[in-house]
């Protein structure tokens, strides 16, 4: 497990790092409407593909987490997430025998149109702390920090903790993938097991 903190260790501001608004239209859509008509997807190599609104992944278990941040970049700070653990919506899809990793699609592209996104494999895929977040200290993710959800993956630096998720896909192997490499910043050298 990764170290957890008390209220009194909140960081009075939680920076927002990379991305701080995706800007498509599709997102715009959604926030003009508050994300009502926003869903998760959820497929890939699974037995039963699924789609959750906010308000379905607000209803199911939560786990509520103060953790620190800390960036490659060389900033820390703690905050408190609130979300629903991947492994409740990992089975509920229910994985098939030759998935071997999560990836999380983001809405957010770069100036080249390449969109953000991220890998993990099944072990950290089920830890406790894997945590999809939709509250940020008590209140809904802001933009700024990935709403409406972002990946809380707490033994791993920030960029592995993709923002703005709009599908998750269970894959045998991720080089098929953009650059191949698992990642956003992996294809452009990154390590894909960023641990601290
Ligand atoms: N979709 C998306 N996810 C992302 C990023 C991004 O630019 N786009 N930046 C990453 C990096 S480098 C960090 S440190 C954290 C920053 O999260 P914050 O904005 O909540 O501080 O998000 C990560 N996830
Ligand atoms: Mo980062």
């Amino acid at each position: 497990m990764a170290r957890e903190y008390t209220e009194a260790d909140l960081s009075p501001v939680f920076p927002v790092n990379g991305t701080t608004h995706p800007g498509t239209a599709e997102y715009l859509a959604w926030v003009e409407n508050n994300f009502a008509d926003w869903q998760l997807e959820v497929g890939g190599r699974v037995e039963q593909p699924a789609r959750f609104s906010l308000a379905a992944l607000r209803g199911l278990p939560s786990r509520t987490q103060i953790t620190r941040h800390d960036c490659v970049e060389g900033w820390s700070a703690i905050g408190k997430w609130k979300g629903v653990p991947l492994r409740l919506i990992l089975e509920q899809v229910r994985p098939r025998p030759e998935a071997r990793y999560v990836v999380f699609h983001s809405a957010d592209p770069d100036e080249l149109g390449h969109y953000y996104y991220e890998s993990i494999d099944f072990e950290e895929a089920y830890h406790p702390q894997t945590i999809l977040a939709y509250d940020l200290n008590d209140r809904p993710l802001p933009i700024g920090n990935g709403a409406p959800l972002r990946l809380r993956l707490e033994r791993q630096l920030g960029y592995k903790m993709a923002k703005y998720i709009m599908r998750i896909e269970l894959v045998e192997r991720f080089d098929t993938l953009a650059g191949g490499k698992g990642g956003y910043w992996e294809d452009q050298g990154y390590e894909w097991y960023a641990g601290i």
